[in-house]
C-alpha cells in the first residue's frame, strides 16, 4: 500500500457541497435509526466535525437539500455543473458531496463521467441519523475531507468514502439498508481505506473517467428518461409497454442471473426496437457482470457488463444524451 501526503495543509481549499440526507437528518430520539427526518442543512452538519478547520480551509454550498430518493435529473445536472464550476476555480484544490445514501451511487458515478477535472472529488453520506447512538456522519464527512486533500486522490475518478473505505464511484454500491459499512465494490478491488490516521490508496480505477470520458454537459441540457424494469418469475409485458407509452428512450431490464430474457422480456426488447428505444440487459444479482450472449444479436440488446442496473440507466441517459445509437453504447459499457 501507498500512502503520502496524509498530513492536514492548511493550503488546500476543499469546498462542501450540500445535497441532503440522512447525514443532516434527525430522530425523535438518540436509540432510533430509522423513521427520521432530514430537518438539518450543511451547516449543521458542519457545526458536528469542527475538526475540518484542522485540515483544510473549508468553503461550502448548499446545492439541494432533499432525501436521495427524490433527487431526480434536474438536481443531478445543477450538482454536475457546480462541481465543474468550482473545479474550474484556481483557488479551489477539491471537492467533497455531502448526499443520501440511498442513491449515492447514482450521483457519484455520473459524476465520474462528467466532471472534466483532475482534482479530488469525494462523496460521502451517513447510514445513520444525526441525532443516533455513534452516528456516523460526522467522522465519515472528516475522512472524506481527509481523501480530498491527499495528493493520492488526484486524477483517479470520483471517490466515495464511508465506513473507513474508499471506493470508485464506478464500483461501489449500497449492500444493506442500515449498517455502516454498507458500501461496497463487489466486482473489484475498493481503492484504499483509512487507518491509523492515514489515508491508505491501494489500486486505482482502470476504466476511462472524468476528463477521459466523451460526455460534455456543456453540450446537453436535459437528460433522456430511460427506465428500468424488474425481472421475476411469471413477469408479463405491461412493465416494459408502460415504460414504452411514458415515453422512455431507453429501457433497462434488471434481469435475473446472467441478463437471462424471458419470453415477455424478448417481446419487450422487440417493441422497444421496433420503436427506437434502447434496451440494455442489466442483472438483478449483486455481483458479476452480464456477458454479451447471441440474444443481443438478435433482439440488438446492449449487454451491462459489471454494472448495476441503476448505475446502467446513468451510462445510458449520458449516452443517448450524446446521440449514441445501440452500436455506440455497446462500446461505452466497454470503456466506462
Ligand atoms: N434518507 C436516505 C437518503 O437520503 C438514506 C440515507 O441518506 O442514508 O438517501
Amino acid at each position: 500500500m501507498r500512502s503520502s501526503a496524509n498530513t492536514p495543509n492548511m493550503a488546500r481549499r476543499i469546498v462542501i457541497l450540500g445535497v441532503g440526507g440522512t447525514i443532516a437528518a434527525s430522530a425523535s430520539s438518540a436509540t432510533k435509526t430509522h423513521d427520521y427526518e432530514l430537518t438539518g442543512t450543511l451547516d449543521t452538519v458542519l457545526a458536528q466535525v469542527p475538526q475540518l478547520g484542522e485540515l483544510a480551509r473549508i468553503g461550502t454550498e448548499q446545492v439541494a437539500n432533499v432525501a436521495s430518493h427524490e433527487v431526480d435529473n434536474a438536481v443531478l445536472l445543477h450538482l454536475a455543473k457546480r462541481v465543474n464550476e468550482h473545479l474550474a476555480d484556481p483557488a479551489v484544490d477539491g471537492i467533497v458531496i455531502t448526499h443520501g445514501t440511498d442513491t449515492l451511487e447514482e450521483t457519484a458515478y455520473f459524476l465520474h463521467l462528467v466532471v472534466k477535472s483532475d482534482k479530488p472529488v469525494v462523496v460521502t453520506g451517513a447510514m445513520r441519523p444525526s441525532s443516533a447512538l455513534s452516528a456516523d456522519g460526522p467522522l465519515n464527512l472528516y475522512n472524506a475531507v481527509r481523501v480530498a486533500i491527499h495528493d493520492g486522490a488526484r486524477g483517479v475518478g470520483v471517490l466515495v468514502v464511508l465506513d473507513e473505505r474508499v471506493a470508485s464511484a464506478r464500483d461501489v454500491t449500497k449492500t444493506h439498508t442500515s449498517a455502516t459499512d454498507a458500501f461496497r465494490a463487489l466486482d473489484s478491488p475498493e481503492l484504499g481505506a483509512l487507518g491509523g490516521g492515514k489515508v491508505l490508496f491501494a489500486a486505482s480505477p482502470l476504466r476511462k473517467h472524468t476528463r477521459d470520458t466523451c460526455f460534455d454537459l456543456q453540450a446537453i441540457q436535459t437528460l433522456p428518461q430511460v427506465d428500468i424494469v424488474y425481472g421475476y418469475q411469471n413477469g408479463g409485458t405491461f412493465f416494459f409497454k408502460a415504460a414504452i407509452e411514458a415515453g422512455s428512450r431507453g429501457i433497462i431490464f434488471a434481469a435475473t442471473g446472467n441478463g437471462s430474457l424471458s419470453e415477455a422480456a424478448k417481446a419487450g426488447a422487440l417493441m422497444a426496437r421496433e420503436r427506437g428505444i434502447v434496451f440494455v440487459r442489466a442483472s438483478r444479482v449483486a455481483a458479476g457482470a452480464v456477458c454479451e450472449c447471441a440474444d443481443d444479436a438478435r433482439y440488438d440488446t446492449v449487454a451491462a457488463g459489471t454494472l448495476n442496473p441503476q448505475k446502467a440507466r446513468v451510462l445510458t441517459m449520458l449516452g443517448l444524451a450524446h446521440g449514441m445509437d445501440t452500436s455506440a453504447l455497446r462500446h461505452a459499457f466497454e470503456s466506462y
